[in-house]
């Protein structure tokens, strides 16, 4: 077989992914308002090691140093996020002039040092001001999210390469409104679906004012998306998968792509169904520029709804127990190819793997499974390359260990190890894997 390098093509794009909350720190400095997520932290037993983010990589005081870093991995992509608060603090009215300006010093020294800037306008952290007015659930948050878009794509739209709308919008509704393990901590069906159809309608009004402004970048949005299978061949399990992916999947896919929501996940909420008005969803259904997907793992869906636990039947897990299966990936990506005519170029906007490898060794962390994780994921991206599947770019999550949300810093994603006292970056052999990966593709 080919080596893996030599199957992807030369203007491939190949990065490293952060977030603004998981790691700039600096959470009251320069203007910026308080985000749900800093609310969030505080709130007893919500993260596992009762952190939060008000200092996490300091990323936020190391600019340079990390853009020497990102520079020294031999990616020529970068994605990370706008924390909308430091931009704007309450959400709405003014927005705060000094806010900018550190995007500005990022996207500028990315565009320096011959990496695209791919910015994200929300990876969660939503002004607290706006949920004090209801958050995604009211209608008006749509708005202040299209004067939000316009204010970034105005100062940096001419630099970026990407510009994406919002990063998992299942997350957002399903584990911060209906499940509540995640900020705002809501626990409302109803209003998790409301919430789903407002970060949607959000993208697609976004999308047509940027276009309007003329827009420069690639746009589109990020989904987090996974191979969803039944446990077993009985119909009973195969319904319950169906129902899974109608939730998981499609209710984003469909509107996007096709202009509707699922039929079965619709009847299945009933009541619980969002309230969608005339227009809507041929907003949502704007033609966009790539669809970016955020893949880990993949779903296995048992009627009885009993947890298909990976780990309980000795498969192979990540530290998040996550079952590791890089041919769901394929799968997944295929199955998009095959059910949207209109599906555009693709980017693998996240993946990557936890792996208890806190502790350094002679000042090294030989992560050997999270490069088996990466070069066996990799390798699942040129399989649907090779089958059809339009894939323009593979970025690995994430650059640094960082605040992973409800897990603390209990749980590391990074490339390069963080010493959270000494805030000391020790690049992994995994990252040292990646940097030789790529100089080989680069040939
Ligand atoms: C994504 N789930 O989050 C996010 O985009 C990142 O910020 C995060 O660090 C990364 O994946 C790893 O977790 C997810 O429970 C969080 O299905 C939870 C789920 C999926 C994605």
């Amino acid at each position: 077989m080919n080596s893996l390098h030599r199957q992807f093509p030369p203007d491939f794009v190949w990065g490293v992914a952060t977030s603004s909350f998981q790691i700039e720190g600096a959470a009251s400095e320069g203007g910026k308002g308080e985000s749900i997520w800093d609310r969030f932290c505080r709130q007893p037993g919500a993260i596992a090691d009762a952190s939060n983010g008000d200092v996490a990589c300091d990323h936020f005081h190391r600019l340079d140093d990390d853009l020497d870093l990102i520079a020294s991995l031999g990616v020529n992509a970068y994605r990370f996020s706008v924390a909308w608060p430091r931009v704007q603090a309450d959400g709405h009215g003014a927005f705060n002039p000094q806010g900018l300006d550190f995007y500005e010093r990022l996207v500028d020294g990315l565009k320096a040092r011959g990496i695209q800037p791919w910015l994200t306008l929300n990876h969660w952290d939503l002004p607290q001001g706006l949920q004090d007015r209801g958050g995604w659930f009211d209608r008006d948050t749509v708005h202040r999210f299209v004067d939000y878009a316009r204010h970034v794509q105005a100062r940096l739209g001419d630099r970026l390469a990407g510009l994406t709308t919002h990063n998992e919008p299942w997350v957002v509704a399903t584990l911060g409104h209906d499940k509540g393990i995640f900020a705002p901590g809501i626990q409302s069906r109803r209003v998790a679906a409301q919430v789903s159809h407002h970060l949607l309608l959000s993208h697609g009004l976004a999308l047509q004012a940027l276009r309007a402004d003329g827009a420069r970048s690639e746009l589109g949005i990020v989904l987090n998306l996974s191979s969803t299978v039944p446990a077993t061949a009985m119909p009973a399990d195969i319904a319950a998968a169906r129902l899974a992916d109608a939730h998981g999947r499609r209710w984003y896919t469909d509107p996007l792509f096709k202009g509707s929501y699922p039929e079965g996940a619709l009847a299945d909420l009933g009541a619980d169904a969002p309230v969608v008005q005339a227009g809507d969803m041929g907003v949502i259904a704007q033609p966009m520029d790539y669809l970016g997907v955020n893949n880990y793992t993949r779903s296995v869906i048992a009627a009885s709804g009993e947890d298909w636990n990976a780990k309980g039947r000795g498969l192979p897990v990540s530290d998040m127990d996550w079952e590791i299966y890089p041919q769901g990936l394929t799968d997944l990506l295929v199955q998009l190819r095959h059910d949207y005519a209109r599906l555009p170029k693709v980017y693998i906007t996240e993946n990557g793997g936890a792996f208890p490898d806190a502790r350094l060794v002679d000042g090294r962390v030989q992560d050997d499974d999270r490069i088996d994780y990466l070069r066996t994921h990799i390798a699942a991206v040129a399989s649907a390359l090779q089958q059809g599947v339009p894939m323009a770019g593979y970025m690995v999550w994430s650059l640094l260990d960082n605040f992973e949300w409800a897990s603390g810093y209990l749980k590391r994603f990074g490339i390069v190890h963080v010493d959270y006292d000494t805030q000391v970056r020790t690049p992994k052999a995994s990252a040292e894997w990646y940097r030789e990966f790529l100089r080989q593709w680069r040939g």
